[in-house]
């Protein structure tokens, strides 16, 4: 079974030995990775067989929100390499993931499978790896300890290397927003590695002028914004403005833009995090050609290259740079030197670190 798959496998496939290593040595960073979709799929077999294997020798009834068949299911259907009809069923594929990281432990080991992921080797994937996830309160674990079991995973690196994006989920009701912005900005103060706040979640969910406050809130705490926007059609052109107007630095996905809403975008400058594999698997695109990557390549507007899910979407950050190299019809047949450009812009639009951040805890085993 391969761990890349779709588009992004083909591309990578028609380049020469010395175009990947170009793409390998092009300095870059990846700032769009949620966690429970990035864990490698070796780590989440392991996860999903001790959690099954201890269910098995356990008479109570399970803690999780599914059943262990539904467990199994979706998990076979991840190592299968999910197909989506449409991008909700993407959301469906989450239960199954979160069932076996609501343990501190778990999640650890599971962040420290994608950090390495990312980070680690001779040739890793990216230079500066700024990871997102949503904090979850559990059986075994409240939301600050959510965060800090993953921000202690991260302190294994050097501050200059990965931070951390807290995400509201478009779900989540004011209390719990109210909760998470909280400890977001009480960890920053305490040199912890918060670098920003996200916005995610079922596109189609949530009111977004509830969250108003909170994103005005956390930039007065240093912390950087971004938005998933206009992911989907059914986004409307009115919540689109209205996530416009809280002054996002970068924003994730942005595919349904109007004219008016692009004529902000580039006016600020706000970068696009743009999810080549995730748009197309999602069924959001249709085709590379009318990606909207390349009305922003046109422009010379900031854009950042990033994975969203590995898990599901079968992909890596090379993968995702090959389809910007690969000669058409397998990729956008950008020049050497538009893709260093690229790299460049991703690591000119990383988040700020907390000015009192803490350096380096442990070495990475
Ligand atoms: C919107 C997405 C997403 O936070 O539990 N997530 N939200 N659009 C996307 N593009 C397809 N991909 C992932 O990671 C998983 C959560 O990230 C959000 C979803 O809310 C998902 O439940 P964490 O680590």
């Amino acid at each position: 079974m391969s761990s890349i798959g779709g588009a992004a496998a083909v591309a990578l496939g028609t380049l020469t030995p010395e175009q990947i290593l170009f793409l390998q040595s092009v300095p870059k960073a990846e700032l769009h990775a949620h966690l429970n979709g990035s864990i490698p799929i070796p780590t989440l077999q392991e996860l999903a067989s001790e959690y099954l294997e201890a269910r098995a020798s356990s008479n109570k009834s399970s803690d999780a929100e599914i059943s262990d068949e539904l467990v199994t299911q979706g998990i076979e259907k991840l190592m299968q390499g999910p197909v989506l009809d449409e991008i909700h069923d993407f959301f469906r594929l989450f239960p199954a993931i979160y069932t076996l990281t609501s343990t501190p432990e778990a999640l650890g080991r599971a962040t420290r499978a994608v950090l390495s992921f990312f980070l680690d080797g001779t040739l890793p994937q990216c230079n500066y790896l700024e990871l997102r996830s949503t904090p979850r309160a559990t059986k075994w674990m409240d939301r600050e300890k959510y965060l800090l079991t993953v921000l202690d995973e991260m302190e294994r690196y050097d501050v200059d290397k990965v931070g951390l994006i807290v995400s509201l989920d478009r779900r989540m009701g004011g209390d719990v927003v109210a909760e998470c912005l909280k400890i977001a900005c009480k960890l920053r103060q305490e040199g912890k590695r918060v670098v920003g706040i996200d916005l995610c979640g079922d596109p189609t969910a949530g009111d977004m002028e509830m969250f108003s406050p909170y994103f005005t809130e956390a930039k007065r705490f240093g912390l950087g914004l971004t938005l998933h926007i206009a992911e989907t059609l059914q986004n409307t052109e009115e919540e689109t403005l209205k996530l416009l107007s809280y002054d996002p630095d970068r924003l994730g996905h942005a595919t349904f833009l109007n004219e008016e809403a692009i004529s902000v975008v580039l006016e600020k400058k706000m970068c696009i995090e743009i999810c080549l594999s995730s748009n197309l698997l999602c069924k959001t695109v249709t085709t590379l050609e009318s990606h909207h990557i390349l009305q922003y390549l046109k422009a010379g507007h900031p854009i950042s290259i990033c994975t969203d899910d590995i898990l599901p979407f079968r992909t890596s950050l090379l993968a995702e740079y090959a389809l910007l190299l690969a000669q058409p019809p397998y990729g956008l047949g950008l020049s050497q030197e538009q893709i260093l450009r690229i790299g460049e812009m991703s690591l000119q639009a990383r988040f700020q670190p907390p000015h009192n951040a803490i350096v380096k805890k442990k070495v990475a085993p």
